[in-house]
């Protein structure tokens, strides 16, 4: 039996506006990939390298979204930029829309509708910027080899629901039930490693992005880097447990670990403990940096981070209710746990 893949729905652009984009390759010199850090990012990328054989590819953090690219990218002259998994602003491609076609293929909120002239902006909501662009550009080129990689992340960007039909077709052929659970098999083996090695080579992500071939296997060579930022992310999380102090109700620690997992770890512990507020420092040079986590809202963390660094020198902080973030020196750390008891 044929099996009916989930189709996306465009809040914006078109498939024949993707189509235009694709007839506009018959006057490609040179074709860049521009997509994201994570899983979703770089296999994102990998479908539409192998749809449409790209000259470059850039995985780049939203901080890295800034001119100074817009300018790196123009010196290499492309026709055509294909950004995958990037919530990009008008502005931004705009000015790349100055020297290239621009396609932009994405699932985040949408803020404004990116098509004009040379954009082409192709956004569905629920599914993972991957499977939209394996979904569009299969139509131009065989990507069946890559589907493994596109359930991979799926489940790496946790948007598995709207995408069962296909879900399911994946892992049978893996000899999986998809019902039971995500973590399970290469799948699951793949999507931690892989996301591990990212952490690992923070520095020089396409060394990853390289070692992802169309063979559904965790790449040799990342085997030991991902071992190790696992390691690293279970100790760091035993250190949680043992070193956490809890103030006023609320844990307060200090997070030190070798790889750049701090982000990870915090989303782990804001799942673990959803109920509890968590204060954590984490120190760079003669300052702390500060995250205010607090999954049930209970406590207002913009609020409660302005309130604790108020006056401090060179101190800031602000973010939403939830989550926020913020700075202030080390010789404060003193009074900032002072405060943190009375309020
Ligand atoms: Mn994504």
């Amino acid at each position: 039996m044929r099996v009916v893949m989930e189709q996306p729905h465009f809040v914006c652009g078109t498939v024949e506006r993707f189509s235009a984009f694709i007839a506009s390759l018959k006057k490609r010199t040179n074709v860049i990939a521009l997509s994201h850090t994570d899983v979703d990012g770089l296999a994102s990328a990998k479908v539409v390298a192998a749809a449409l054989k790209v000259d470059n590819v850039y995985l780049v953090d939203y901080d890295e979204v800034t001119d100074a690219l817009v300018e790196k990218l123009k010196q290499e002259a492309p026709s055509h930029i294909v950004i995958t998994d990037i919530g990009v602003k008008k502005e931004f491609v705009e000015k790349l829309g100055a020297f290239a076609r621009v396609l932009v293929i994405d699932h985040h909120q949408v803020s404004e509708d990116l098509n004009a002239g040379s954009v082409t902006f192709l956004n569905a909501q629920g599914m993972c910027a991957t499977y939209l662009a394996w979904w569009l550009f299969k139509k131009v080129k065989d990507l069946s080899s890559w589907k493994w990689l596109v359930a991979c992340a799926c489940i790496a960007d946790v948007m598995t629901d709207e995408v069962r039909a296909f879900m399911i077709a994946q892992f049978k052929k893996e000899g999986l039930d998809f019902d039971a659970g995500v973590k399970q098999g290469r799948f699951w083996e793949l999507v931690t490693g892989v996301n591990n090695a990212l952490i690992y080579y923070a520095d020089d992500r396409m060394q990853v992005y390289r070692a992802v071939t169309s063979t559904f296997m965790m790449p040799v060579q990342l085997i030991e880097p991902a071992r190790l930022v696992e390691t690293d992310i279970q100790n760091t999380l035993l250190r949680f447990e043992k070193e956490k102090e809890i103030i006023k109700g609320r844990f307060f620690w200090e997070f030190k670990a070798t790889y750049k997992i701090k982000s990870f770890i915090s989303t782990i512990l804001s799942f673990r403990y959803p109920t509890t507020t968590m204060i954590v420092l984490k120190r760079e040079g003669d300052f702390y940096f500060v995250s205010g986590r607090c999954q049930d809202r209970h406590e207002d963390m913009n609020m409660l981070l302005k309130t604790l660094v108020q006056g401090f020198p060179n101190a800031d902080a602000g973010g939403h209710i939830p989550a926020a973030g913020g700075h202030f020196p080390v010789d404060k750390l003193g009074e900032f746990k002072k405060r943190l008891e009375f309020l």
